[in-house]
C-alpha cells in the first residue's frame, strides 16, 4: 500500500525522515553543480537552480529525465559520479569509512568493471539457514501484492516479499553492509553507495514458459549501479542460474558489436535499445557471446552491474529461493516504507556506523 502525501509530509513518520533526506540530497547536489565550474557540463542536462528542489519529488523528477542522457555518456556519467563523491565528502562531511582495497577485492573490482560480475565469500551456511527459515514464514506477493508463495499464477513464475519483511530478514542488511562487499562496491561506483532496492524472490520450478525477468534484458536502475545476489538455495544449471552476457555492460564492447553488426546500426539499435526482452537466438545472432551461467551452493554471493545483458532462468527441477541488493550512486527511492529502527536485532552493532547510515538510510532509521 502507498503512503498518503501527509504521511510523507509528517515529521512524526519514518516515512517523512526518508523522503525529507532525499529531497534534501538532490536539493544539495544541485548546489554543488551550480557553485563549481568544474560541473558546468553538467548543468544543461540538471537544469534546476537548487531553489527549485523544493521537495523530493522534484530532485527524483529531475534525476528520472536525465537517466538515459547520463548513460549513453560516458564522460558526463564520470563527472556527475565525481559531482556526487564532492557533494559527499566536501559538503555533507560525512566521516565515511570504506575499507581500502586488498589484493583479492581489488580483483572483485577489476573483474566487474571487464566481465560484469564477481563472486564473493560465501555466505556461512546458519545465516542462509535463518534466512529461510524466516522466509518460508512469511507470504511471497504476486505484482498484485497477493500472496502466492508455494502456488504459482498462471501468468507469473516469480514471487516476491514484502519490503518491510525483506529488511527485517535475519542478516540481509548486514551482509549489504558488509565491509568488504562496500568497499567492493564503492570503489566500482567511483562514489559511496547508496541501497535503493531490498528484495527476496522465489522463482518457482516446473513452468512451461519464461517470463519478464527469466528473458534477456537490461536494468536501468540509476547512472551507475550494481547488484549483489545471494542464492538461498542450491542453484545448479537446472535450477535457475543467474545467467550473464560478459562485458555487456560496458559502452565501447556495444558500441563495437552496434558497428560491425551486419544488419546495420539501426536494426542494432531496435533491439538492444528499445526491444525490452531478447531472446536467446537473438543475443546469438546480434551478439555472437555465450552466455555465462552463475551457479553455486546456497550462500553463494555475487555481485553483477546489471546494467549488461542478463537473465534469472527458469528452473526446471527444483525452486530457486535468492536475495538482492541494489548499490546505487543517487536516492532513487522506489517505494514508500515505515524505516526498520536500527535497534532491531537484525541490525548487529557495528552497524551504527556513518558509513552504514549513509549507505542504508533508504531503509533503516538510525535515530531509533
Ligand atoms: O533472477 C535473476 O537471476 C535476475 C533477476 C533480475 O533480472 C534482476 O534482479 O535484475
Ligand atoms: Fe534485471
Amino acid at each position: 500500500m502507498s503512503a498518503t502525501s501527509e504521511d510523507i509530509l509528517n515529521p512524526q513518520s519514518e516515512i517523512y525522515s526518508a523522503y525529507a533526506n532525499v529531497g534534501r540530497w538532490y536539493w544539495g547536489l544541485q548546489s554543488v553543480i551550480f557553485s563549481h565550474d568544474k560541473f558546468v557540463p553538467l548543468r544543461e542536462i540538471f537544469s534546476k537552480r537548487p531553489e527549485e528542489i523544493r521537495e523530493f519529488r522534484d530532485g527524483l523528477d529531475l534525476h528520472a529525465a536525465a537517466l538515459m542522457k547520463i548513460f549513453v555518456n560516458l564522460n558526463l556519467q564520470d563527472l556527475l559520479i565525481e559531482a556526487i563523491q564532492f557533494y559527499i565528502e566536501k559538503d555533507l562531511k560525512l566521516q565515511m569509512n570504506f575499507q581500502p582495497l586488498n589484493p583479492k577485492t581489488e580483483q572483485n573490482v577489476k573483474e566487474l568493471s571487464e566481465i560484469g560480475y564477481t563472486h564473493l565469500d560465501s555466505i556461512s551456511l546458519d545465516k542462509v539457514e535463518a534466512m529461510n527459515n524466516y522466509l518460508k514464514n512469511l507470504p511471497a506477493r504476486d505484482w498484485n501484492n497477493n500472496p502466492i508463495v508455494g502456488k504459482p499464477t498462471e501468468v507469473q513464475n516469480v514471487g516476491g516479499f514484502h519490503l518491510k519483511d525483506v529488511i527485517a530478514c535475519p542478516h540481509l542488511l548486514e551482509i549489504a553492509n558488509d565491509p568488504k562487499i562496500l568497499s567492493v562496491v564503492r570503489n566500482y561506483l567511483g562514489a559511496a553507495p547508496t541501497i535503493i532496492v531490498a528484495s527476496a524472490f522465489q522463482s518457482f520450478a516446473g513452468k512451461n514458459q519464461a517470463r519478464d525477468a527469466q528473458l534477456f534484458h537490461m536494468d536501468y536502475d540509476d547512472y551507475k549501479f550494481c547488484k549483489l545476489f545471494v542464492y538461498l538455495t542450491d542453484v545448479d544449471e537446472k535450477s535457475g542460474p543467474h545467467v550473464y552476457l560478459d562485458s555487456t555492460h560496458k559502452l565501447q564492447v556495444m558500441a563495437q558489436k552496434r558497428g560491425s553488426f551486419s544488419k546495420g546500426i539501426k536494426a542494432f539499435d531496435e533491439w538492444w535499445i528499445m526491444k525490452l526482452r531478447k531472446t536467446d537466438e537473438e543475443v546469438k545472432e546480434y551478439l555472437g557471446i555465450t552466455p555465462t551461467k552463475i551457479t553455486g551452493k546456497a550462500g553463494s554471493a555475487f555481485l553483477v552491474d546489471t546494467r549488461g545483458i542478463h537473465k534469472g532462468l527458469l528452473p526446471e527441477n527444483r525452486d530457486r529461493m535468492i536475495c538482492q541488493i541494489t548499490y546505487a550512486v543517487s536516492p532513487r527511492i522506489q517505494e514508500h516504507i515505515t524505516l526498520l529502527p536500527v535497534s532491531n536485532p537484525v541490525i548487529p552493532p557495528a552497524m551504527k556506523n556513518p558509513t552504514s547510515e549513509y549507505v542504508s538510510r533508504l531503509f533503516i532509521n538510525f535515530q531509533k
